[in-house]
């Protein structure tokens, strides 16, 4: 990309520069996945939080056709406001790009500037899957296609609930995405803690983590690994009592004829209301455990080499 194209923010530029750890944000999570002025407090928290660790943040996001790897507080609260902003899978960026548009990153379009700006390590809430009855709709992320091709290391609690969890680790196998439990045997729910679905592999540091990464890029393979790091306890919902809700929230989307890159979005919100905020709050908690993790793989994997 040009110059013209790609501005970083000066504290995420020194850190690659003098090779010290950097950690990637998405932006949808910010500007579609949950509500102002919530998001924005989040934002700046989760930012605060991987400076603390020593890492520097690199919130992504397109404004006026730039991309930005980097925010401060003004852009941070622009994509946190902004009723408009476009929601941008890896196929979105070009158009974004060429039209000065601005949009807030998916996990697949943080990839594919994460990558350009060679950024090993990413932290997310959740990723994107197998939608539940995709035999209908044929809803599958985009997120699982980056994630088979774009090596780095992916933080997120598992996928989210409202997926088809198992139809999701299935494609992950597919597409060959190293999954590993962090300290966990079970595939995590985004809410939950648990799903009942046995995870491939088990970690139990960030150590071993940068390690088996590391191995991963000597055999030049190109997926990204995906680290399942469950919600901590204390914040999680139990899945037995977050399925009725999802249940009924699924069952509003199709009355009201929400489909495509709307569907996440609808869902989320959706919780909120149903659960009284308690699921902005889990969510903001399993978000904010992924990026003190993420921070903590990028200090292990520039030690290891
Ligand atoms: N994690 C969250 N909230 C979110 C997302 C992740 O806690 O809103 C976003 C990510 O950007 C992810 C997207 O890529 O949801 C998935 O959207 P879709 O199902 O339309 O691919
Ligand atoms: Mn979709």
């Amino acid at each position: 990309m040009t110059a013209r194209q790609i501005v970083y923010s000066d504290e995420v530029r020194d850190a690659l520069n003098t090779r010290s750890p950097v950690l990637a944000l998405e932006s949808t999570i910010i500007a579609h996945g949950m509500p102002y002025p919530q998001n924005v407090e989040f934002a700046n928290e989760a930012e605060a939080l991987v400076r603390a660790i020593g890492v520097a943040p690199a919130t992504i996001a397109v404004l006026d056709g730039t991309v930005h790897i980097g925010l401060n507080e003004n852009t941070l609260e622009r994509v946190g406001i902004a009723k408009d902003i476009r929601k941008l899978a890896t196929r979105d960026l070009a158009s974004a790009i060429a039209r000065q548009e601005s949009g807030a990153t998916t996990v697949s379009a943080t990839m594919v500037l994460a990558r350009q700006a060679e950024i090993d390590v990413f932290s997310t809430g959740g990723i994107g899957g197998v939608h539940r009855v995709v035999e209908f709709s044929a809803d599958i992320s985009a997120d699982l296609n980056e994630l088979g091709r774009t090596p780095m290391i992916v933080v997120s609690a598992g996928a989210k609930a409202i997926l088809d969890l198992p139809s999701t680790l299935e494609a992950l196998e597919t597409v060959s995405v190293p999954v590993l439990g962090y300290q966990c045997s079970e595939f995590p729910a985004f809410y939950s803690r648990n799903s009942g679905i046995p995870i491939p592999q088990r970690v139990e540091t960030v150590q071993e983590i940068a390690e088996m990464f590391r191995a991963h890029q000597d055999l030049g393979l190109e997926a990204a690994f995906l680290v399942a790091n469950p919600i901590p306890e204390e914040d999680e919902i139990p899945a037995e009592e977050m399925e009725g809700y999802i249940t009924q929230a699924i069952d509003a989307a199709h009355r009201s004829g929400v489909v495509g890159k709307e569907v996440t979005p609808f869902l989320l919100r959706y919780l909120v209301d149903l659960t009284d905020g308690r699921s902005l709050q889990a969510n903001r908690a399993l978000a904010l455990n992924n990026m003190k993790l993420g921070a903590k793989i990028a200090v292990a994997l520039l030690k290891t080499s």
